[in-house]
C-alpha cells in the first residue's frame, strides 16, 4: 500500500507531496517536528507528543492554527490512509513560505506535514548485546542560545556529533553541554544505574524533554527505584553499573561501552532489561487507537 502524506488538510502520494523552496522551514530551519511511533494500531503517547509540539511552537512564536484534536485526527487518518499500524510518524510544522529574509512576518501560511511510514530500527543484535558509544567533540546547543527543549528543524550540531560517531564506527554519541556535563545523545536521552538508583541529566543540562525519558522515569517509580535528575560527568558514565538510552526510535537500548570503558560486565544490565520489558508492555497500552 502506497503511503499518503498529509499537508494542510490534503493528502498526497509520496512524489506529489511538496513544499515551497521559499518555506522558511527549508530556508532557515524555521520550524519544529515530532517523531512518534505507532505500535499495533496504537499511536504511542500521541497526546504527549502533541503537547510538546505545541510548547515548541509557543517557544518559537509560531502560531499553529489547528487544535490538538484536529492534529490528532490528521495523524490517525494519515496512518489509516497509509496502511501503517506499526511504524513511524513524522510531524513537521514549518513557518510557511515567505521571502528571502529572516523576518517571519513575511510568512503567512504555516505548513503542517504528516508522514507515516515504516521505521528503520537498530538491528536486533544491538538490543541483545548492547551498544558501544563515544563522546562527540560537538557540544549540545547552549540553552543560552536556543532552548534544547524545542524540537526544532535545526539539528546541525546533533548531526555533526552523529557524523563524528559514525566516522569512528559508532552508532551514537554522547553530547556534553557548554559546561562539560553530559546532556544526552544525538537523538536519545541517557540514564545510568548506580547503587540501586537511576540517574539522568536534568533537562536544564541541555537535553530534550524526551517522551521516552519520562516513560523510563515512570517505570522506575512503578518499580520503586529512586530517580535522581542531576548533572553527570563523563566520569560518572565511565563508572556506571548500567547504562541505557531512551528515544522514540531507539526505545530502550543498553549501553555496554563508553569511550572505550566497559560498562558493568560489558553486557546489558539486569535493570536495563527490566526497563526494556516494561517499556515494550506500555507501547500498545498507552496512547491513541487508530
Ligand atoms: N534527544 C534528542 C535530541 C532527540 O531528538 C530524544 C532525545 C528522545 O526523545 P523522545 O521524545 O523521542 O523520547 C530525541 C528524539 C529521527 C528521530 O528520525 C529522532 C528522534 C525521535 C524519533 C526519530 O531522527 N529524536
Amino acid at each position: 500500500m502506497a503511503i499518503q502524506i498529509y499537508i494542510n488538510g490534503e493528502y498526497f502520494d509520496r512524489d506529489a507531496a511538496k513544499v515551497s523552496v521559499f518555506d522558511h522551514g527549508f530556508l532557515y530551519g524555521d520550524g519544529i517536528f515530532e517523531g512518534i511511533r505507532v505500535y499495533e494500531g496504537n499511536v504511542f503517547l500521541l497526546d504527549d507528543h502533541l503537547k510538546r509540539l505545541e510548547y515548541s511552537a509557543k517557544a518559537i512564536m509560531l502560531d499553529m492554527p489547528w487544535s490538538r484534536e484536529e492534529v490528532a485526527e490528521a495523524v490517525c487518518e494519515t496512518c489509516r490512509r497509509s496502511g501503517v499500524t506499526n511504524g513511524y510518524i513524522r510531524l513537521i510544522v514549518t513557518r510557511g513560505s515567505g521571502y528571502l529574509g529572516l523576518s517571519p512576518k513575511n510568512c503567512s501560511n504555516p505548513q503542517l506535514i504528516i508522514i507515516a511510514d515504516q521505521i528503520q530500527l537498530y538491528p536486533k543484535e544491538i538490543y541483545e548485546k548492547g551498544m558501544k558509544i563515544i563522546t562527540a567533540p560537538t557540544r549540545r546547543n547552549s540553552p543560552a542560545a536556543l532552548p534544547p527543549m524545542v524540537k526544532s528543524l535545526n539539528y546541525l550540531n546533533n548531526i555533526l556529533a552523529k557524523i563524528e560517531a559514525v566516522e569512528l564506527g559508532y552508532q551514537e554519541a554522547i553530547m556534553l553541554n557548554q559546561e562539560g556535563y553530559v546532556a544526552e545523545c544525538t537523538g536519545d536521552n541517557i540514564f545510568i544505574m548506580q547503587g540501586d538508583k537511576l540517574f539522568t541529566p536534568p533537562v536544564s543540562s541541555g537535553s530534550l524533554t524526551g517522551i521516552t525519558r519520562q516513560v523510563a522515569i515512570d517505570i522506575a517509580q512503578d518499580m520503586g527505584i529512586p530517580v535522581v535528575e542531576t548533572n553527570l560527568t563523563r566520569y560518572d558514565l565511565w563508572v556506571a553499573e548500567e547504562m541505557f538510552l531512551t528515544g522514540t526510535a531507539a526505545e530502550v537500548i543498553a549501553v555496554v561501552e563508553v569511550d572505550h570503558r566497559k560498562i558493568g560486565d560489558g553486557k546489558p544490565g539486569i535493570m536495563t532489561n527490566h526497563f526494556l520489558k516494561a517499556f515494550r508492555k506500555k507501547v500498545t497500552e498507552d496512547g491513541t487507537k487508530l
